[in-house]
């Protein structure tokens, strides 16, 4: 029985990869939220985030106030304030059995927003290498900001216009935690940030061998299928011989022969 669900897990995790490959460069979940202003304290918070490969078991807010709120996929939850604010959200993409995050965001969310209106908010694109294209994707409907300002996370900083965009090139493969201000240049005041996590894909690099990632969580059998790296180690010496048939090769030193199960 065991076994069984074993299987659906290699079926799943296959599907997941094949998907993968068919999203290129951006196979990585990118945890995203916006909210709408309902009246009285009340927000609405929204998942508008990605998770191509299906990696992402639980959605979680902390809404800055101690509060915290589990949604599905796509799904929406509401909440409500006691104060005006400004509350710094989180929202985080999470593996519900050891509470990793795989990505997560953070805004600044004011309910008086009569007051100041402008959300600051991005996107980003991996492009080859390490390198990422930021663009400006936020609102700013009384034209109020003057400075929008990245911090990648390494130490370097950049500038844009609104709705410009901006490369950056990354040493590593992160995350990297990458903010996005909207200031009044002049007194150097934050009107909004945002906050994201930042992982680069290095799937397409350092070839197939046996044992390395191929991805979150994940790495290539003895023959290059990329299997998911729990379920792998779980399956060294359970007594079943993983020659392919149940849908990963466990035959070579990586993964110490299968501890002896096809002998
Ligand atoms: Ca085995």
């Amino acid at each position: 029985m065991p076994r069984f669900a074993n299987v659906v897990c290699v079926l799943i995790a296959l599907a997941a990869v094949l998907f993968s490959v068919e999203a290129g460069a951006e196979s990585y979940c990118k945890a995203a939220f916006n909210y709408t202003l309902l009246g009285d304290g009340r927000v609405l918070f929204y998942d508008t985030g990605s998770d191509p490969q299906n990696i992402v078991k639980a959605r979680a807010f902390s809404f800055g106030d101690g509060d915290t709120a589990y949604v599905e996929a796509n799904g929406s939850v509401e909440h409500t304030f006691s104060g005006s604010g400004p509350y710094l959200v989180t929202f985080r993409y999470k593996e519900s059995s050891t509470g990793e995050s795989y990505s997560w965001c953070k805004r600044w969310v004011r309910l008086d927003e009569s007051e100041i209106p402008c959300r600051a908010w991005f996107d980003f694109q991996v492009l080859d290498g390490n390198r990422v294209k930021f663009t400006d994707t936020g609102s700013d409907p009384r034209g109020m900001v003057v400075s929008r300002a990245f911090s990648f996370g390494d130490g370097a900083t950049g500038y844009v216009n609104q709705g410009e965009s901006i490369e950056h090139t990354f040493s590593g493969s992160g995350p990297y935690e990458v903010t996005f201000r909207y200031k009044e240049s002049s007194t150097g005041d934050t009107y909004s940030y945002a906050i994201r996590s930042v992982k680069i894909d290095y799937g397409d690099d350092g070839g197939t061998s046996p044992g390395s990632s191929c991805g979150q969580g994940m790495v290539y059998d003895c023959v290059g299928n990329c299997v998911n790296q729990s379920l792998a180690e779980s399956w060294i010496g359970d007594g079943y011989c993983d020659d392919g048939a149940y849908g990963m090769d466990l035959r070579c030193s990586a993964f110490n022969y299968d501890a002896g199960d096809c002998n």
